[in-house]
């Protein structure tokens, strides 16, 4: 086995209780094949960066709000903000929470962590206190950086609860958006740190094989989990990602979903645009007008939607008045896309389709731009890398006949072999022989592209949003007046998948607005809170515990289902 060195292994020795350094690693044998392929160059993010500030400094390379940001401009900002970090004591291979929307900031924050050699832990901009801990304490993270408010949420109430519940995070910098009001709380403000001189820093200090960042898990058991990339994988994705999606100098990337979220990071999505050498447009607001307007006044030709986005896209494109014309591309992924609207793409929007079917733990597939239409269409792709190995398994764990559909197992140049620091869910994620069990279920056509059929797990998969039965299931049981629940999903027109929880209540049933509230103050992401609540008696005839949560889970989902049939 390698072992991935760690580019802070000069740095001070860990003390007792020091949480792990993240590392990845792959079996010797598999990186060797992996770096004579060329796949793994030894690049990493703060070198290559610097190659193009270098290469074509005026360029621009990022807009948003009322920024427009060339290479050099940006290249400069990663280097003030990284050695203001490392100034207030940050140590390299320290983890750093990142919870921005998409703004500027978050790019050249990213940024600035990887020429410091410190360690992104990326959140989305949904998430609240309830996740932001459980990501401080699964990392170790020394630091916070947070917008002061968006979308009507006060981040730095978050930063107080955080810094009094996780002492460790002693760090906390907010970036003050644009609009929001002056500053009323303690934190340093993250644009103090642009005034910082890093013009002395090397471009990286940072070797291909360490850990570049933490990204997190969509969670489909339990709490997600954190899934440790390395500069020389995750670059790699971005070269090929960018390559296949046709994106060089000429391209607009639009950021419209979260681009703390792997798609619109790296699928190619805006790491891959700068990669490009190409132009990063962000757009902090999910309304479709918002997008349109960019798009026009700045000739996006590619952006990255989740289904019922894409939904949207469509109902108002024809009523716009705005041009799209510059448009050439659209990829749509994170959840399943139905063929009649994969249909309406072209014709209404002008752009070829390309279907993304990823994972944060790695695997991703791509429509290519020039499949025919039936495999555009019609599936979700076909792997980034000749590497890419896939298994398709029966029940028992052998291979079912060409065709047919099965358990999708994965592994390759750029899919992580473990979790950070999670014995347990290594254990149920991962097979003997590294092979990431994804938890798709999946066929493969003739072509080799693969059609995704559903989940073998229990998880909720809400407009690409995806949420763990579990999870939402211990928050209600939290609850004084449930006796037990069971979340499910349930097919959504609009969302795909929606949430729903069937609740036994005890000593007087709860309103389910109340039940709402309650789950929502537990400090989680708003996406998670059951769409709808149904209350029963009881689960089953079968005494609820003599089957397995799974079972339960199934069952309550075709009771739901039979009934709404039989309403209609
Ligand atoms: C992307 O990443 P995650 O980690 O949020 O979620 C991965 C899961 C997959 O295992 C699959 O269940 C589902 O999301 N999924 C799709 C899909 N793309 C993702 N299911 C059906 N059709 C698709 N096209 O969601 C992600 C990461 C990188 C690129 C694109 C998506």
């Amino acid at each position: 086995m390698t072992t991935a060195p760690l580019s802070s292994a000069s740095g001070p020795l860990p003390f007792a209780g020091e949480p792990p350094r993240p590392v990845q690693v792959w079996p010797d044998r598999f990186a060797a094949r992996y770096r004579a392929a060329g796949y793994w160059r030894n690049e990493t993010f703060g070198a290559w960066l610097r190659e193009r500030a270098t290469a074509h400094p005026d360029r621009l390379a990022v807009v948003g709000g009322e920024h427009r940001w060339t290479y050099a401009e940006l290249d400069r900002r990663a280097s003030a903000l990284a050695s203001g970090f490392l100034a207030a004591g940050l140590q390299p291979g320290d983890r750093v929470l990142v919870h921005l929307p998409n703004i500027p900031d978050f790019i050249a924050v990213v940024m600035g962590l990887f020429r410091a050699g410190l360690i992104p832990v990326y959140a989305l901009p949904a998430h609240r206190i309830t996740e932001i801990e459980h990501f401080a304490q699964g990392s170790g993270a020394r630091a916070y950086v947070a917008a002061a408010s968006h979308a009507g949420f006060d981040y730095t109430g978050l930063a107080r609860e955080l810094q009094a519940r996780q002492p460790r995070v002693a760090h906390i910098w907010i970036a003050a958006a644009a609009a929001a009001p002056a500053p009323t709380d303690p934190f340093p403000r993250l644009e103090t740190l642009y005034a910082m001189d890093g013009s002395a820093l090397p471009a990286s200090i940072s070797q291909g094989a360490d850990v570049a960042f933490l990204q997190i898990s969509g969670g489909s058991t339990g709490l997600s989990k954190l899934i440790p990339r390395t500069h020389d994988d995750y670059i790699y994705t971005l070269r090929e990602s960018a390559r296949i999606c046709g994106l060089g100098p000429d391209s607009v990337f639009l950021g419209v979903l979260p681009i703390a979220h792997n798609f619109p990071m790296s699928s190619p999505g805006f790491l891959g645009a700068l990669y490009a050498g190409g132009r990063v447009v962000l757009c902090p607001s999910p309304d479709p007008e918002s997008a349109f307007a960019l798009i026009e006044r700045e000739g996006v030709t590619v952006t990255s939607l989740v289904p019922p986005l894409l939904l949207q896209w469509l109902d108002r494109a024809p009523v716009s008045v705005h041009d799209l014309r510059s448009l050439r591309a659209i990829q749509v992924g994170g959840a399943k896309l139905s063929a009649e609207i994969a249909r309406r793409v072209r014709p209404t929007l002008g752009a070829t389709l390309q279907q993304v079917f990823g994972m944060a733990e790695g695997l991703v597939n791509y429509t290519r731009l020039d499949d025919p239409d039936e495999l555009i269409i019609h599936t979700q792709g076909r792997p980034i890398s000749p590497d890419d190995e896939i298994l398709i398994l029966d029940d028992e764990g052998r291979p079912v006949e060409p065709g047919q559909a099965g358990h999708l197992l994965t592994r390759g140049p750029y899919t992580i072999r473990a979790y950070h620091d999670n014995p347990s869910a290594n254990a149920r994620a991962f097979t003997e022989d590294g092979y990431y069990r994804t938890g798709d279920v999946v066929r493969m056509t003739p072509e080799g592209y693969l059609e995704v059929q559903g989940r073998a797990g229990d998880h909720i998969n809400r407009a690409g949003d995806k949420i763990s039965a579990e999870e939402i299931e211990d928050h209600l049981l939290s609850h004084p007046q449930v006796f037990d629940a069971a979340v499910v999903s349930v097919p959504d027109e609009f969302l795909g998948e929606r949430s729903c929880a069937f609740v036994i209540p005890k000593g007087g049933r709860p309103r389910p607005a109340d039940l709402k509230r309650w789950i929502r103050a537990r400090g989680i992401a708003d996406f998670k809170v059951p769409d709808q609540i149904v209350f029963v008696e009881a689960f089953a005839s079968t005494a609820a515990l003599k089957i397995s949560r799974k079972a339960l889970r199934a069952q309550l989902r075709a009771q739901l289902l039979e009934q709404e049939a039989q309403a209609r």
